[in-house]
């Protein structure tokens, strides 16, 4: 049998695939589940310092091809999320798990990380630059200079692992110029990519989301073939100790493959997770496996970032 293992920033993981931050993962019993299925480990819900209720219901619609969401950012605040990963730091010591945050402004940002980095936490932090869904607030990393500033401002104290979550871009100038700020930083990963921000779906003559008058960010099939640019433009220009994890349409084995061929680490379930619940990561893994399989790989470092070109 061929293996899934993977490693992030010197720590292993029993398989490469886990939930996508904001999929199965608000809650305890959620995390718990998440925790205890073929996952290889999970990343909780972005929080923020305080707790927050998010955008008004209905804020999140699964649609065939994938999902629209403007959850607005609803989570139990940091401690709740912090406590519970302390507490299993204890219980499970052998394992390592992400804790995903950001504040609601720069200030916060840093009251959060400087929490994480004065607690006994040893996982991995997330810190998300990328939520579309606060009304009125941009996404962090389309800003690049607000991105460079708040990078800068970050590792003079945080010396944890940490990585960062990303939008999409969709312009090779904007990969060249967000890769050479990351390239400046002792960053552990990058996760490429978050929800397309900002798209409409429409049912019938109506949007199928309340807040934000339907616009919201999608994920599941619609969002592959970009999450597959961004994870290998990434895994490109970015220096090798800053590793990719890759997010975004993934419904069966063969979308993981494709992330692992285009560079990533480690590949996060978000839309299929939420279809389909825990056991997706099983069916994956197999069907993962069976590809490995027959084309005669042992484990991820046969294949990741082998991508083929033509000519
Ligand atoms: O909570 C959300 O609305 C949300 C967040 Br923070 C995010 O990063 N990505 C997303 O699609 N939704």
């Amino acid at each position: 049998m061929p293996s899934t293992q993977t490693q992030i920033a010197g720590f292993s993981f029993d398989n490469c695939l886990m939930n996508a931050a904001g999929v199965h993962c608000m809650t305890i019993a959620e995390l718990d589940e998440v925790k205890g299925s073929a996952a290889g480990t999970f990343v909780t819900k972005t929080a923020t310092l305080e707790a927050r209720a998010g955008n008004p219901e209905p804020r999140y619609q699964d649609v065939p091809l994938g999902s629209i969401n403007s959850m607005g950012l609803p989570n139990q605040g940091l401690d709740y999320y912090l406590d519970y990963l302390l507490d299993l730091q204890e219980k499970e010591p052998n394992r390592t798990f992400f804790l995903s945050l950001v504040g609601m402004s720069p200030e916060d940002t840093h009251t959060i990380l400087h929490k994480v980095e004065e607690s006994g936490f040893k996982g991995l932090t997330e810190l998300n630059l990328s939520c579309p869904n606060v009304p009125g607030k941009p996404q962090i990393a389309y800003d690049f200079e607000t991105t460079e500033r708040i990078l800068t401002e970050v590792f003079a104290y945080f010396k944890k692992p940490l990585g960062i979550k990303l939008p999409p871009y969709f312009d090779i100038v904007h990969f060249d110029q967000a890769a050479a700020i990351f390239n400046q930083f002792p960053l552990r990963f990058v996760n490429c990519i978050n929800s397309i921000g900002n798209g409409l779906y429409i049912e019938d003559e109506t949007v199928v989301i309340r807040p934000k008058n339907g616009f919201g960010g999608i994920g599941g099939q619609y969002v592959k073939p970009t999450a597959l640019a961004n994870v290998h433009a990434f895994y490109q220009r970015l220096k090798p100790e800053i590793q990719i994890i890759g997010t975004g349409g993934v419904l069966t084995g063969r979308d993981a493959f494709e992330h692992i061929l285009c560079g990533a680490s480690m590949v996060q379930v978000g839309t299929t997770l939420h279809k389909e619940g825990v056991a997706a990561f099983e069916r994956i893994t197999k069907e993962l496996e069976e590809i490995m399989v027959a084309k005669g790989y042992q484990n991820l470092d046969d294949f990741r970032g082998k991508l083929g070109y033509i000519g």
